[in-house]
Protein backbone atom coordinates (compact mmCIF):
# COMPACT_ATOMS: atom_id res chain seq x y z
CA UNK A 1 0.00 0.00 0.00
CA UNK A 2 0.99 3.61 -0.84
CA UNK A 3 0.91 6.33 1.63
CA UNK A 4 2.24 9.63 0.60
CA UNK A 5 3.70 11.95 3.20
CA UNK A 6 2.99 15.33 2.16
CA UNK A 7 6.07 17.98 3.30
CA UNK A 8 7.55 20.28 0.90
CA UNK A 9 10.30 20.31 3.85
CA UNK A 10 13.01 18.33 2.61
CA UNK A 11 14.34 17.98 5.95
CA UNK A 12 10.83 17.15 8.03
CA UNK A 13 10.45 14.60 4.52
CA UNK A 14 13.71 12.88 5.93
CA UNK A 15 12.48 12.74 9.07
CA UNK A 16 9.20 11.37 8.24
CA UNK A 17 10.63 8.50 6.22
CA UNK A 18 13.15 7.62 8.66
CA UNK A 19 10.75 7.55 11.49
CA UNK A 20 8.18 5.64 9.80
CA UNK A 21 10.83 3.45 8.58
CA UNK A 22 12.21 2.62 11.76
CA UNK A 23 8.54 1.33 13.44
CA UNK A 24 8.74 -1.37 10.60
CA UNK A 25 5.16 -0.10 9.20
CA UNK A 26 4.57 -2.22 5.99
CA UNK A 27 3.84 0.65 3.51
CA UNK A 28 5.54 1.82 0.32
CA UNK A 29 6.41 5.68 1.51
CA UNK A 30 6.21 8.20 -1.62
CA UNK A 31 6.64 11.86 -1.41
CA UNK A 32 5.51 15.04 -3.16
CA UNK A 33 8.10 14.20 -6.03
CA UNK A 34 6.96 10.77 -6.72
CA UNK A 35 3.20 12.07 -7.35
CA UNK A 36 1.82 14.48 -9.85
CA UNK A 37 2.00 18.29 -8.60
CA UNK A 38 -0.54 20.20 -7.34
CA UNK A 39 -0.78 23.64 -5.76
CA UNK A 40 0.43 24.46 -2.21
CA UNK A 41 -2.26 24.20 0.34
CA UNK A 42 -2.54 27.74 2.72
CA UNK A 43 -2.09 27.03 6.35
CA UNK A 44 -4.87 28.71 7.04
CA UNK A 45 -5.87 27.02 10.53
CA UNK A 46 -5.31 28.50 13.68
CA UNK A 47 -3.95 25.52 15.70
CA UNK A 48 -1.67 22.61 14.66
CA UNK A 49 -3.94 20.35 14.18
CA UNK A 50 -6.34 22.31 11.52
CA UNK A 51 -3.14 22.73 9.68
CA UNK A 52 -2.10 18.86 9.73
CA UNK A 53 -5.86 18.09 8.22
CA UNK A 54 -5.84 20.91 5.55
CA UNK A 55 -2.07 19.54 4.31
CA UNK A 56 -3.43 15.44 4.39
CA UNK A 57 -6.97 16.44 3.13
CA UNK A 58 -5.71 18.34 0.07
CA UNK A 59 -2.89 14.87 -0.06
CA UNK A 60 -6.06 12.69 -0.71
CA UNK A 61 -7.99 15.01 -2.79
CA UNK A 62 -4.76 15.04 -5.17
CA UNK A 63 -3.31 11.88 -4.89
CA UNK A 64 -6.51 9.65 -3.72
CA UNK A 65 -3.80 8.05 -1.73
CA UNK A 66 -3.78 7.97 2.75
CA UNK A 67 -1.51 10.77 3.11
CA UNK A 68 0.53 11.75 6.29
CA UNK A 69 1.49 15.47 7.07
CA UNK A 70 2.80 17.31 10.00
CA UNK A 71 2.20 20.88 11.13
CA UNK A 72 5.05 21.76 13.78
CA UNK A 73 6.47 24.15 15.00
CA UNK A 74 8.29 25.85 18.30
CA UNK A 75 6.74 27.37 21.11
CA UNK A 76 8.11 29.71 23.31
CA UNK A 77 6.92 30.91 26.73
CA UNK A 78 7.74 34.58 26.83
CA UNK A 79 6.58 35.10 23.42
CA UNK A 80 3.27 33.24 24.45
CA UNK A 81 3.39 30.39 22.89
CA UNK A 82 4.46 32.12 19.53
CA UNK A 83 5.84 31.40 17.06
CA UNK A 84 4.27 28.64 17.08
CA UNK A 85 1.91 27.57 14.24
CA UNK A 86 3.92 30.61 12.27
CA UNK A 87 7.16 29.17 12.80
CA UNK A 88 8.10 28.13 9.61
CA UNK A 89 7.41 32.13 8.32
CA UNK A 90 8.27 33.70 11.57
CA UNK A 91 10.79 36.10 9.75
CA UNK A 92 8.47 36.68 6.81
CA UNK A 93 9.52 34.23 4.28
CA UNK A 94 8.17 30.68 4.76
CA UNK A 95 10.93 28.60 5.17
CA UNK A 96 13.85 30.66 6.12
CA UNK A 97 15.60 28.83 9.10
CA UNK A 98 18.17 30.92 9.81
CA UNK A 99 15.94 34.88 10.02
CA UNK A 100 13.05 32.79 11.86
CA UNK A 101 15.99 31.48 13.81
CA UNK A 102 17.64 34.70 14.85
CA UNK A 103 14.27 36.80 15.26
CA UNK A 104 13.05 34.67 17.89
CA UNK A 105 17.09 35.32 19.46
CA UNK A 106 16.30 38.92 19.28
CA UNK A 107 12.90 38.64 20.60
CA UNK A 108 14.29 37.25 23.75
CA UNK A 109 17.69 38.90 23.96
CA UNK A 110 16.55 40.61 27.14
CA UNK A 111 15.18 37.98 28.45
CA UNK A 112 16.93 36.85 31.68
CA UNK A 113 17.91 33.04 31.36
CA UNK A 114 15.82 30.88 33.73
CA UNK A 115 12.82 32.74 31.78
CA UNK A 116 13.85 31.34 28.38
CA UNK A 117 11.46 28.14 28.66
CA UNK A 118 10.19 26.47 25.34
CA UNK A 119 8.73 23.33 23.32
CA UNK A 120 8.64 21.44 20.26
CA UNK A 121 5.29 20.68 19.45
CA UNK A 122 4.11 18.49 16.16
CA UNK A 123 0.03 17.53 15.48
CA UNK A 124 0.72 14.41 12.71
CA UNK A 125 -2.50 14.12 10.57
CA UNK A 126 -3.69 10.34 8.66
CA UNK A 127 -6.45 10.83 6.17
CA UNK A 128 -7.64 8.13 3.83
CA UNK A 129 -9.61 8.88 0.68
CA UNK A 130 -12.85 7.14 2.56
CA UNK A 131 -13.10 10.06 4.77
CA UNK A 132 -11.47 7.99 7.93
CA UNK A 133 -8.86 10.92 9.71
CA UNK A 134 -6.49 10.34 12.47
CA UNK A 135 -4.85 13.16 14.54
CA UNK A 136 -2.14 12.29 17.08
CA UNK A 137 0.64 14.25 19.10
CA UNK A 138 3.95 15.21 20.11
CA UNK A 139 6.05 17.40 22.05
CA UNK A 140 9.30 18.42 23.40
CA UNK A 141 9.63 20.37 26.47
CA UNK A 142 13.42 22.68 26.90
CA UNK A 143 14.71 25.88 26.46
CA UNK A 144 16.28 28.08 24.65
CA UNK A 145 20.09 29.13 24.46
CA UNK A 146 21.05 32.44 22.81
CA UNK A 147 23.96 31.33 20.68
CA UNK A 148 22.88 27.93 17.93
CA UNK A 149 24.77 25.23 18.21
CA UNK A 150 25.05 21.91 16.10
CA UNK A 151 24.26 21.12 11.87
CA UNK A 152 21.89 18.59 12.37
CA UNK A 153 18.56 18.31 12.21
CA UNK A 154 16.87 21.94 10.91
CA UNK A 155 14.93 24.59 12.27
CA UNK A 156 15.26 26.16 15.43
CA UNK A 157 17.07 22.64 16.55
CA UNK A 158 20.51 24.81 17.14
CA UNK A 159 18.70 26.92 19.60
CA UNK A 160 16.74 24.05 21.57
CA UNK A 161 17.93 22.03 24.40
CA UNK A 162 15.84 19.44 25.78
CA UNK A 163 14.83 19.01 29.29
CA UNK A 164 17.52 16.40 30.84
CA UNK A 165 19.78 17.51 27.76
CA UNK A 166 22.96 19.61 27.43
CA UNK A 167 23.35 19.20 23.90
CA UNK A 168 21.06 21.05 21.51
CA UNK A 169 18.71 19.17 19.11
CA UNK A 170 21.54 19.95 16.58
CA UNK A 171 23.84 18.31 18.49
CA UNK A 172 21.84 14.95 18.95
CA UNK A 173 22.36 12.21 16.53
CA UNK A 174 19.25 11.36 14.16
CA UNK A 175 18.52 8.53 16.01
CA UNK A 176 18.54 10.63 19.49
CA UNK A 177 16.42 13.23 17.97
CA UNK A 178 13.92 10.61 17.00
CA UNK A 179 13.48 8.91 20.08
CA UNK A 180 12.41 11.84 21.91
CA UNK A 181 11.52 14.44 19.12
CA UNK A 182 7.74 15.93 18.97
CA UNK A 183 7.82 14.70 15.36
CA UNK A 184 9.10 10.74 16.37
CA UNK A 185 6.27 10.85 19.10
CA UNK A 186 3.83 11.91 16.96
CA UNK A 187 4.84 9.67 14.08
CA UNK A 188 5.37 6.48 16.36
CA UNK A 189 1.87 6.71 17.42
CA UNK A 190 0.56 7.74 13.91
CA UNK A 191 2.56 4.33 12.78
CA UNK A 192 0.52 2.35 15.07
CA UNK A 193 -3.07 3.54 13.78
CA UNK A 194 -1.69 3.30 10.20
CA UNK A 195 -0.59 -0.32 11.13
CA UNK A 196 -4.09 -1.44 12.70
CA UNK A 197 -6.31 0.89 10.02
CA UNK A 198 -4.13 -0.99 6.72
CA UNK A 199 -4.87 -4.38 8.40
CA UNK A 200 -9.04 -3.98 8.77
P1 LIG B 1 5.26 21.56 5.19
O1 LIG B 1 4.15 22.44 5.71
O2 LIG B 1 5.27 21.46 3.71
O3 LIG B 1 5.28 20.22 5.85
P2 LIG B 1 6.92 23.43 6.62
O4 LIG B 1 8.39 23.53 6.90
O5 LIG B 1 6.23 24.67 6.16
O6 LIG B 1 6.69 22.24 5.58
P3 LIG B 1 5.38 23.56 9.04
O7 LIG B 1 4.36 24.48 8.46
O8 LIG B 1 4.91 22.44 9.91
O9 LIG B 1 6.23 22.85 7.91
O10 LIG B 1 6.44 24.46 9.82
C1 LIG B 1 7.30 23.87 10.70
C2 LIG B 1 8.40 24.85 11.10
O11 LIG B 1 8.64 24.69 12.49
C3 LIG B 1 9.70 24.49 10.39
O12 LIG B 1 9.89 25.28 9.24
C4 LIG B 1 10.73 24.76 11.46
O13 LIG B 1 11.10 26.12 11.43
C5 LIG B 1 9.99 24.48 12.75
N1 LIG B 1 10.21 23.08 13.16
C6 LIG B 1 9.32 22.04 13.08
N2 LIG B 1 9.88 20.91 13.49
C7 LIG B 1 11.14 21.20 13.83
C8 LIG B 1 12.20 20.43 14.29
O14 LIG B 1 12.11 19.11 14.45
N3 LIG B 1 13.36 21.05 14.54
C9 LIG B 1 13.48 22.37 14.36
N4 LIG B 1 12.53 23.17 13.89
C10 LIG B 1 11.35 22.59 13.62
NA1 LIG C 1 2.56 25.49 9.63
Amino acid sequence: MKVLLATRNAKKLGELRRILDATGVDVELVGLDDVPPYPETPETGLTFEENALIKARAGVEATGLPTVADDSGITVDVLNGMPGVFSARWAGRHGDDEANLRLVLGQVADVPDEHLGAAFVCAAALAFPDGREYITHGHLPGRLIREPRGENGFGYDPIFVATGNSRTNAELTSEEKDAISHRGQAMRALAEILGEQLAR
